[in-house]
């Protein structure tokens, strides 16, 4: 069976490549999907993506992952990786693997950007890397989920 990546968007990710593209580049968020998706299924995968700019509904949907068979969770959390005990503990409760990323280095940016509720359930972080992050996350999630 093909394995099943879910991408998770948080908040204000779907002004993608229409602001601060200093800041997060100009690859808008049906150009980034459409790429993951292209790159899973030349890795024999399947992607689903989900975004949202609710605390709530992003909680619904990894309880839904438990159900739904995804093996796999890639999020970009947005701000909510920066307050959200509730991510987190959905993350934790469907004991789905998963990697976190960011477009930025939030590392040099404000210090309130340097804690995440996630990082320390994650199994990896990848963060600055732009578009190419997700990238990396999704083929780390194949070969996580079916080693070659
Ligand atoms: O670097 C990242 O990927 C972030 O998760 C992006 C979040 C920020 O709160 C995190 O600290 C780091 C913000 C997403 C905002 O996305 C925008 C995209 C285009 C234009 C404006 C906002």
């Amino acid at each position: 069976m093909a394995q099943r990546i879910l991408v998770l968007h948080g908040p204000n990710l779907n002004l993608l490549g229409s602001r601060e593209p200093h800041l997060y580049g100009h690859t808008t968020l049906p150009e980034l999907n459409a790429r993951l998706g292209g790159l899973s299924s030349s890795l024999g995968a399947s992607l689903d993506t989900y975004q949202s700019n609710h605390e709530g509904e992003l909680v619904d949907r990894i309880q839904a992952a438990r159900l739904d068979g995804t093996d796999f969770i890639v999020i970009n959390a947005g701000a909510y990786t920066h307050t959200s005990v509730a991510i987190r503990d959905a993350l934790s409760a469907v004991k789905i693997p998963f990697v976190e990323v960011h477009l930025s280095n939030v590392y040099q940016r404000e210090a309130f950007r340097h804690h995440s509720y996630l990082s320390d359930l994650a199994l990896g972080v990848v963060a600055g890397l732009g578009p190419q992050g997700y990238e990396a996350a999704v083929r780390f999630a194949v070969q996580h989920v079916q080693p070659a």
